[in-house]
């Protein structure tokens, strides 16, 4: 039975990835950190923590900080883990300009800290890092590939890129397994409250049962490449089961604008819309003049990437990974989950 420690377990992805864990037999330790609220930090893990039945014995919880070197190593060495999954960070590009020194110490130093860890040890430890799509900044020539610039245009994508290349430098220098899946961004109904696709289907589903007036954004116009993070946690495992480390692309090689997700649903709750002003000014509408959404100039960054859009070829090769959701399936599930939860929430209120 192999053995699998992940970092960021608590999040999004890590809890995607720790449910396709179990499913493969694996034993799972994760990390969380210490909060006010202790339910709160787990909630996404709540399915696996409560069919006791079936994973209780294979899923255990530690309490651990990227920044604390000590309380990994403890964990490292009472786990003796054959794989680690670092999913672990402050992923937030935002708030990365605000917290640029504690985003900088938790996404380089945390992974140094991993890795000296590794480094150390007598048994062959393999090791995934989370890096991102958010490395390569604004580049003309697109689809990226893993041969394209990288020139980071937030402190959260230079702490990346600084791990990325510190991945690579351990693996030459000390024959450790250290692989680097450059990931573009992936949704799902367990994507972080405050990230574009997630602030859209809670807003929208909101304001359709009258719990919210209005849905404030900032830059409309960025293109990202979407997809689902249940197929991400997949391409995640495929990446260490490799014989060899590898940095490899995993994307869905087709890219939308934000506008174009606000689009989808609309679409989705059949509501007929019209555009108003540009930039700052830009606002929607629908059909009976209600105002829906408008632009907020505090959602937009001091610095942005307008178009990214990956090639998954290498993806295809290496690991015969292909993307499976299409951007109307993620767009419908997202919406389809918030607002049966928002549906939930205003019955309970009357
Ligand atoms: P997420 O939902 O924000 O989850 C981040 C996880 O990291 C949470 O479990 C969080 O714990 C934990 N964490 C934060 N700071 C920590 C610290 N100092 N010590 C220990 N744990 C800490 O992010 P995600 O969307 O699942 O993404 C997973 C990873 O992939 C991240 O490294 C992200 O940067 C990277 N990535 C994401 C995407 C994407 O589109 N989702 C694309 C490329 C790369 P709490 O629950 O306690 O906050
Ligand atoms: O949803 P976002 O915050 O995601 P972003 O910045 O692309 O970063 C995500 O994907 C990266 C991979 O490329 C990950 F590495 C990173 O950890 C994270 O998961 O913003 C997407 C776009 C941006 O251009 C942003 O300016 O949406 C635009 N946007 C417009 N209004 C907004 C908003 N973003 C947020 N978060 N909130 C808004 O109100």
């Amino acid at each position: 039975m192999k053995k699998a420690l992940i970092t960021g377990i608590t999040g999004q992805t890590g809890s995607y990835l720790a449910k396709l864990l179990l499913g493969k037999n694996y034993v799972v330790y994760g990390i969380k950190r210490r909060t006010s609220t202790i339910n709160n930090s787990t909630s996404r893990l709540e399915e696996l923590i409560n069919f006791k039945k079936f994973y209780n014995k294979k899923l255990f919880l530690f309490y651990a900080d990227l920044n604390d070197y000590y309380s990994l190593k403890n964990i490292i060495d009472k786990t003796s883990p054959d794989e680690i999954y670092n999913l672990a960070a402050q992923s937030h590009v935002q708030i990365s300009f605000e917290l640029a020194e504690y985003t900088t110490k938790v996404n380089s130093i945390g992974v140094l800290n991993l890795l000296n860890i590794i480094k150390d040890k007598k048994k062959k430890i393999k090791f995934y890092q989370a890096s991102t799509s958010e490395m390569f900044g604004n580049q003309n020539k697109v689809p990226l590939t893993e041969n394209s610039i990288m020139d980071p245009a937030s402190p959260y994508g230079a702490s990346k890129l600084f791990a990325y290349h510190l991945v690579k430098n351990y693996r030459e220098s000390y024959n450790i397994f250290a692989s680097n899946g450059i990931l573009f961004n992936h949704e799902s109904p367990l994507r972080g409250e405050n990230f574009v696709t997630r602030k859209i289907t809670i807003g929208l589903s909101r304001i359709y049962y009258g719990l919210n007036r209005i849905l404030e954004l900032g830059n409309l116009d960025s293109k990202r490449d979407w997809g689902h993070a249940r197929d991400y946690a997949f391409a995640i495992w495929k990446i260490l089961q490799l014989k060899k480390p590898v940095d490899i692309i995993i994307c869905s090689g087709k890219n939308y604008s934000v506008r174009d997700f606000l689009k989808e649903c609309f679409k989705y709750l059949k509501i007929k819309i019209k555009f108003s002003g540009k930039k700052l000014n830009e606002k929607i509408y629908d059909k009976n003049n209600k105002l829906w959404v408008k632009v907020n100039k505090k959602y937009i960054r001091p610095k942005d990437i307008d178009n990214l859009i990956g090639s998954a070829a290498f993806a295809k090769k290496i690991i015969g990974w292909k993307n499976k959701t299409s951007f109307k399936s993620l767009v419908k599930e997202m919406m389809d989950y918030d607002l049966n939860k928002t549906k939930i929430e205003k019955n309970n209120k009357n």
